[in-house]
C-alpha cells in the first residue's frame, strides 16, 4: 500500500507540515500539494467544499507527492467511512469532547473485527493500491480535535484511547469555549495553558500533537514547543494575505533618485 507521509515523517521523530484547503477547488488542490507539504487536508467543516468536490480534491492530491486528509464537519460514522473510501489517509474530527466520542472515531475508521468500518473502499484501493484493505487500518491517521471545553477536561482519557493517533487543537474554538474568544495564536494565559496541557496529555500517552496557525513562524514555534503536526494556516487565507500585500504594493510610487 502506498505509505503515507505523515507517518513516515513520524517514524523519523520529526513533525508534519500541513497544507489546508478551505476554498474546496481542485487545482488549489494539487497546486498546495506541491508546496513542500507531507499531507494537504481538505476542510468539510469550515471549508467551501461539498462532498463532490472533496472528492476531486482528493483526486488533485493524489497526483502530488503530499498525502490527503479530509476534516469531516462532525463525527458522522457513514461520512467518514465515505471520505476514507474516496481515498483520505487521514481524518481530523472536529469537537472530540469524551473518550467515548474518540472511540467512535477508530470504530468507523476500522475495519471488523477491531472497528465497524463497512468495506467499500473504491477510489482508496486506487489511491493506496490492491492491498489496501490488508494495510489500511494501520495506515490511516486518526486526530481526534480538542476544542471544547469537555474535550479539554477530558483530554487525558481522550490521548489514551487505542487507536486514536493524537489529537489535533483547534486554538479558535478552544479560545472560544475558555471565554477568551478567537485567536489562531493565542495569548491568554489561560488558553495557553490548555494547548500546554494537550501537549503533555498527548506526550504521556505516546500520542501525536497538531494545531492550526497562522503562519509558518508560529507553527515553526509550535514544534519547538512538541507539536508535531502542523499547519500554517489555509489557502485562501494566505491568498488573502499575499493579495492584499501585493496590491498595496502596486499602489506605492516608484522610488525615484
Ligand atoms: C479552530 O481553531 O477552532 C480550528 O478548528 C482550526 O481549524
Ligand atoms: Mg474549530
Amino acid at each position: 500500500m502506498r505509505p503515507n507521509e505523515v507517518r513516515q515523517r513520524w517514524s523519523r521523530q520529526e513533525a508534519a507540515v500541513c497544507g489546508w484547503l478551505s476554498l474546496g477547488n481542485a487545482y488549489a488542490a494539487e497546486v498546495v500539494g506541491w508546496c513542500g507539504v507531507d499531507c494537504v487536508t481538505a476542510d468539510l467543516q469550515h471549508g467551501m467544499a461539498d462532498v463532490q468536490a472533496i472528492i476531486g480534491m482528493l483526486q488533485a492530491i493524489s497526483a502530488t507527492p503530499a498525502t490527503p486528509f479530509v476534516r469531516v464537519p462532525s463525527l458522522d460514522a457513514p461520512l467518514l467511512m465515505k471520505v476514507l473510501d474516496a481515498g483520505a489517509y487521514g481524518v481530523i474530527c472536529p469537537m472530540i469532547d469524551d473518550a467515548a466520542q474518540a472511540r467512535a472515531l477508530v470504530e468507523a475508521t476500522t475495519y471488523p473485527p477491531r472497528g465497524l468500518r463497512s468495506f467499500g473502499p473504491a477510489r482508496g484501493l486506487l489511491y493506496g493500491g490492491s492491498d489496501y484493505f490488508a494495510h489500511a487500518d494501520d495506515t490511516i491517521v486518526r486526530l481526534a480535535m480538542v476544542e471544547t471545553a469537555p474535550g479539554l477536561d477530558n483530554v487525558e482519557a481522550i490521548c489514551a484511547v487505542d487507536g486514536i493517533d493524537g489529537i489535533f487543537v483547534g486554538p479558535n474554538d478552544l479560545g472560544l469555549a475558555l471565554g477568551k474568544g478567537v485567536s489562531a495564536d493565542p495569548t491568554d494565559p489561560e488558553v495557553r495553558a490548555a494547548i500546554a496541557r494537550c501537549v503533555t496529555a498527548a506526550k504521556t500517552a505516546g500520542k501525536h500533537v497538531g494545531i492550526f496557525c497562522p503562519s509558518g513562524t508560529v507553527a515553526s514555534r509550535c514544534i519547538a514547543e512538541g507539536f508535531d503536526f502542523v499547519v500554517p494556516n489555509s489557502e485562501i487565507n494566505l491568498m488573502k494575505a499575499a493579495m492584499i500585500a501585493e496590491a498595496k504594493r502596486a499602489r506605492e510610487p516608484v522610488a525615484r533618485d
